[in-house]
C-alpha cells in the first residue's frame, strides 16, 4: 500500500437528513458529487487528485437518521457492504457524518451502531466521526457539543476510540489535510491495514445482488407479457388506501395535478375532487389512513367509517383502488399483515381491483421499483402477487417521474376483464355492522393509547418544525426546491413502535 502520500480511500457514511450534502465536494476540493441532485439509495465514487494525494471518495448509500436497522431497504443494507468493497483492496477510513445542529439521541445512536455493524465488528477500528454545522450556533466548540449531546453521542466516540474531525463551512484546505492526517494516524494505529470486508459476507451480498438484478428483469417481462388490451372508460372513480403519511394525498395530487388533497393537513375525512385526467372525468377521493406500525384493531371506527364513506363517494363502485406504499422504507411481514388486515375492511374482492402505488421512489436513484421488489422478498412479492403484478410509481418532487397516463392504462387494462367492484354494497349497509368496534367506548385503555398517538403525532409535527428552523439557521437563506435534501417517508409521523 503506497502510503503516506499516496492513494487514499475513503467512504463517507451520512444518515440522511434535511441539510444539502457538501461534504463529499468539499474533501475533494471541488463540484465532483452533482450538488442538489437527488438523494439516492446508490453509492457513487469519485477519484481526484487532493493536494498531492489521489483520493477515491465513497459515497455509501444513505438511511433515514435515527430508524432502525429493520426500517432500511435490503436494498440498502446491501449496498452499504458493497459500496466498501467496491474499490479493492478496500477503504483506509469510514467517515462518519454528524451533523452538529441536530440532536444526537439513543435512537440515532443505536441507528448508527446497526448500519455499521452490518459492516462487521471490526469496522470500529477503521471509523472517524466528522461534524459539520457546528456554526449553528456562536462561538460553540466541538467540545461542547459533545459534552452536551450526553451519553448517545459519547458512546459513539469511544466506539471510534475518540477519532474525530470538524468541518466548517467556508474552511477548506487546511480542514481536509487535517483529516487525511488523522486517516494517516489511524491507519497506522491499525499497522497500516485498511478496511477489509469479510469475504464470505461480501460473496453472498454479491451473489444475493445479482439475483435480485436476474429478478427484477424477469418481473419486468411479466409485467410487460401480462399486458392487456385497455378497456377505454370514460370516467374514472379511484379510491386512494394506505397507512398515515404513506403519500395518498400527495399521490392524488399528482394524478389531478392539483394541490387540494391534504391542504387541511392530516386527513380525518374522506374528500373527494375531480379533475380531467387524460379526457378522463376523474373522482378521486382521499381516505384518512391507519396506523403503519399498529394492527388493524387499533385502526379507530371513525376511520374505518371514513373508508367506507369514500368507497360510497365513487357511487356507483370505484373503478379502482390505490394502495400507496413508500418505496424509501423496507416492507416487512409486520407491515403485510397490518395492511392485509386492514384492507378485510373491503371484502377479498378488493384485491382484483388494486393497484400498489409506490411514492419516494426517487430515492431509488438508478435502482429500478424492479429491484426494491425482489430485494425486500416475500412479503412485499405477495402485495404485489396479490394485486395481479399491477403497480405503479410516483415521486411527488419529481414530475418527470410522475407517468399518470401509464396508471390510467393501468387502470383500464385492470378494467378489461374485470367485473365491477361489489364490495361496496355489501360493507355498507349498515355500517356499524361492518365497522368493528375493537376500540370500545368503555374501553378505557384503549381509548387513551388512541388518544397518545394523536398528541404523539402533534409533538412530532412541532419538533420536525424546531429540527427546520436550526437547519435553517445554520445554512442561510430558507432551503430553495433546488437544494433541499426532501424528507423520507418516515421522518415526520410518530413512532408507533
Ligand atoms: N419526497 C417525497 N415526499 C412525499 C412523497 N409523497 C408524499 N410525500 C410527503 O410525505 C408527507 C405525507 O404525504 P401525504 O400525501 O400527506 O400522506 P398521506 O397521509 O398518506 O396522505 C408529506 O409531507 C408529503 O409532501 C413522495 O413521493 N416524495
Ligand atoms: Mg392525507
Amino acid at each position: 500500500m503506497a502510503w503516506p502520500g499516496g492513494n487514499l480511500q475513503i467512504v463517507l457514511i451520512r444518515p440522511d437528513t434535511y441539510g444539502p450534502d457538501t461534504v463529499a465536494n468539499s474533501i475533494l476540493g471541488r463540484e465532483v458529487f452533482e450538488s442538489g441532485k437527488n438523494v439516492t439509495l446508490k453509492s457513487e465514487s469519485q477519484v481526484k487528485e487532493v493536494n498531492g494525494r489521489k483520493v477515491c471518495l465513497v459515497k455509501a448509500p444513505v438511511w433515514l437518521r435515527g430508524y432502525s436497522l429493520c426500517d432500511t431497504p435490503n436494498l440498502v443494507k446491501d449496498e452499504l457492504v458493497l459500496s466498501v468493497a467496491q474499490h479493492p483492496p478496500g477503504p483506509h477510513a469510514l467517515v462518519i457524518e454528524i451533523e452538529a445542529n441536530l440532536p444526537f439521541t439513543n435512537l440515532c445512536r443505536r441507528s448508527v451502531e446497526q448500519h455499521l455493524e452490518l459492516l462487521g465488528e471490526n469496522v470500529w477500528n477503521h471509523t472517524l466521526v466528522l461534524f459539520t454545522h457546528l456554526d449553528w450556533q456562536d462561538n460553540y466548540t466541538v467540545e461542547q457539543h459533545i459534552e452536551s449531546e450526553g451519553e448517545a453521542l459519547q458512546w459513539l466516540l469511544k466506539k471510534c476510540a475518540n477519532r474525530y474531525h470538524v468541518f466548517n463551512s467556508g474552511q477548506n484546505d487546511l480542514q481536509v489535510e487535517q483529516l487525511f492526517g488523522k486517516v494517516e494516524e489511524m491507519v497506522t494505529g491499525n499497522s497500516g491495514r485498511h478496511f477489509e470486508i469479510d469475504s464470505a459476507l461480501l460473496s453472498r451480498t454479491e451473489q444475493r445482488r445479482s439475483e435480485v438484478e436476474e429478478k427484477a428483469k424477469e418481473r419486468r417481462l411479466r409485467v410487460q407479457e401480462g399486458k392487456k388490451q385497455p378497456k377505454r372508460q370514460d370516467d374514472l372513480r379511484l379510491v386512494m388506501l394506505g397507512w398515515v403519511m404513506a403519500g395518498k394525498s400527495a399521490s392524488g395530487n399528482i394524478i389531478l395535478n392539483t394541490d387540494d388533497f391534504g391542504k387541511e393537513g392530516h386527513t380525518t375525512r374522506s374528500v373527494k375532487y375531480y379533475g380531467e385526467v387524460e379526457e378522463h372525468r376523474t373522482t378521486i377521493v382521499d381516505t384518512p389512513g391507519w396506523w403503519k406500525f399498529l394492527g388493524a384493531e387499533f385502526t379507530s371506527d371513525s376511520v374505518k367509517a371514513e373508508i367506507l364513506e369514500g368507497v360510497s363517494m365513487c357511487s356507483p363502485y370505484p373503478h379502482a383502488f390505490l394502495l400507496v406504499i413508500p418505496a424509501d422504507t423496507s416492507f416487512t411481514e409486520e407491515l403485510k399483515k397490518i395492511v392485509q388486515d386492514n384492507m378485510k375492511l373491503l371484502g377479498e374482492e378488493v384485491w382484483s381491483h388494486t393497484i400498489v402505488v409506490f411514492t419516494y421512489v426517487k430515492w431509488l436513484g438508478d435502482f429500478t421499483i424492479e429491484d426494491h421488489i425482489e430485494s425486500e422478498g416475500e412479503a412485499l412479492q405477495w402485495l404485489i402477487e396479490k394485486c395481479g403484478n399491477r403497480y405503479h410509481i410516483f415521486d411527488k418532487d419529481v414530475k418527470d417521474l410522475n407517468n399518470v397516463p401509464e396508471l390510467v392504462r393501468t387502470i383500464e387494462e385492470m378494467l378489461s376483464g374485470n367485473s365491477p367492484y361489489e364490495g361496496s354494497r355489501e360493507t355498507l349497509s349498515p355500517v356499524e355492522d361492518r365497522v368493528s368496534t375493537v376500540v370500545q367506548k368503555e374501553d378505557a385503555p384503549l381509548l387513551k393509547m388512541v388518544e397518545v398517538l394523536y398528541r404523539g403525532w402533534d409533538w412530532r409535527a412541532s419538533e420536525w418544525n424546531e429540527i427546520e428552523k436550526r437547519v435553517h439557521m445554520a445554512s442561510g437563506p430558507p432551503l430553495s426546491q433546488g437544494n433541499q435534501r426532501s424528507i423520507g417517508s418516515m421522518d415526520q409521523p410518530l413512532d408507533c413502535k
